[in-house]
């Protein structure tokens, strides 16, 4: 993936600047990470290691920390699992077959399994539960409508505004990694359900979708999809396509994406252009469009 003309400049960057972790903003085989710990001398991990990171420091419910803690495993023993292989092979030649290292990673890579399932189970337990207040809801009648969109659209900040709840809305990356659910009242004797949840983002890693199920589960439930997307963003378009993109992984039917509600949020941020409220351009921070957003929604 690095030629070694680059691997030689970043040689020069980490003996001149002192560095000791790389960061790369892709996705690296367990050998190819091995391999550039090995050239550098230096920590290295890639994008899904940085995302799941990021994930374990915003998890805060247990249903949260057991689908994060899921991630990491699956993702720490896909890493180990080559580094046994690899090792393997360097012992070919000898007659020394089966040293303590082989052992001792063979032993993590059983724990880590033990592990996986365990948290397996947990998680069936929660998605059970889930069912069971959904089936709750479903005898109240209302059409639930969930938030979804790239992180740090804005999906909490609407939620709140609608429910008048109070989910945490930060602007940092993956603030909400559960759902949460409101009712809203319309008018009319209008009344509906709104869902807040986690965040997306380009090249997802597969481990989080895998460990996120329960969460995402909720979207398969939901009445009616809506797709909150930053205006203010200058990459906007593309991250619309990437929320599209990952509902289909996450087993999202087509009609569904298709009938899904897009709502342009942010336009505050850009006050030198006029917006027309019919067409779902909305700020969650100062209330722009949200009545008309609302009657709309009276309508589905
Ligand atoms: N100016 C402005 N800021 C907004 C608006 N809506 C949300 N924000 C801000 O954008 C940041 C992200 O908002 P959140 O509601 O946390 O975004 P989110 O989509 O829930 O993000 P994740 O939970 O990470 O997926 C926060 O700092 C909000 O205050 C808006 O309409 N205008
Ligand atoms: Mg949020």
């Amino acid at each position: 993936m690095l030629g070694k003309g680059i691997i030689g400049e970043i040689l020069g960057h980490v003996a001149s600047k002192k560095i000791n972790l790389l960061i790369v903003n892709a996705v690296l085989t367990p050998r190819q990470q091995k391999n550039l710990e090995d050239k550098l001398k230096i920590k290295v991990i890639d994008r899904t290691g940085v995302i799941i990171e990021i994930f374990s420091k915003r998890a805060k419910s247990k249903e949260g920390k057991l689908q994060v803690e899921l991630a990491e495993l699956i993702y720490r023993k896909s890493r180990l699992v080559r580094a046994w292989t690899h090792l393997e092979r360097q012992r070919g030649g000898t007659t020394f077959i089966g040293g303590p290292g082989e052992l001792q990673i063979e032993l993590d890579r059983r724990l880590i399994q033990e592990k996986i399932i365990r948290i397996k189970t947990n998680l069936k337990k929660v998605r059970n539960r889930r069912n069971q207040q959904r089936k709750l809801r479903r005898k109240s009648n209302f059409k639930t409508f969930a938030l979804v969109g790239y992180t740090n659209a804005g999906k909490s900040q609407l939620f709140n505004y609608l429910t008048k709840k109070n989910q945490s809305s930060r602007s940092v990356m993956f603030e909400t990694l559960d759902t949460k659910t409101g009712r809203v009242y319309l008018g009319k004797n209008n009344y509906i359900g709104v869902i807040d949840t986690v965040g997306f983002i380009n090249n997802i890693p597969t481990q989080l979708i895998e460990s996120f199920k329960a969460t995402l589960e909720e979207l398969i439930y939901a009445d009616v999809l809506i797709n909150v997307i930053d205006i203010s963003d200058i990459d906007y378009k593309n991250k619309e396509k990437v929320t599209i993109e990952i509902l289909k992984m996450a087993n999202i039917s087509e009609t569904k994406i298709k009938d899904m509600i897009t709502v342009y949020n942010k336009v505050d941020l850009n006050p030198y252009r006029s917006y027309s409220k019919r067409n779902n351009f909305i700020s969650a921070y100062t209330g722009f469009g949200i009545e008309n957003f609302k009657n709309k929604l009276m309508n589905y």
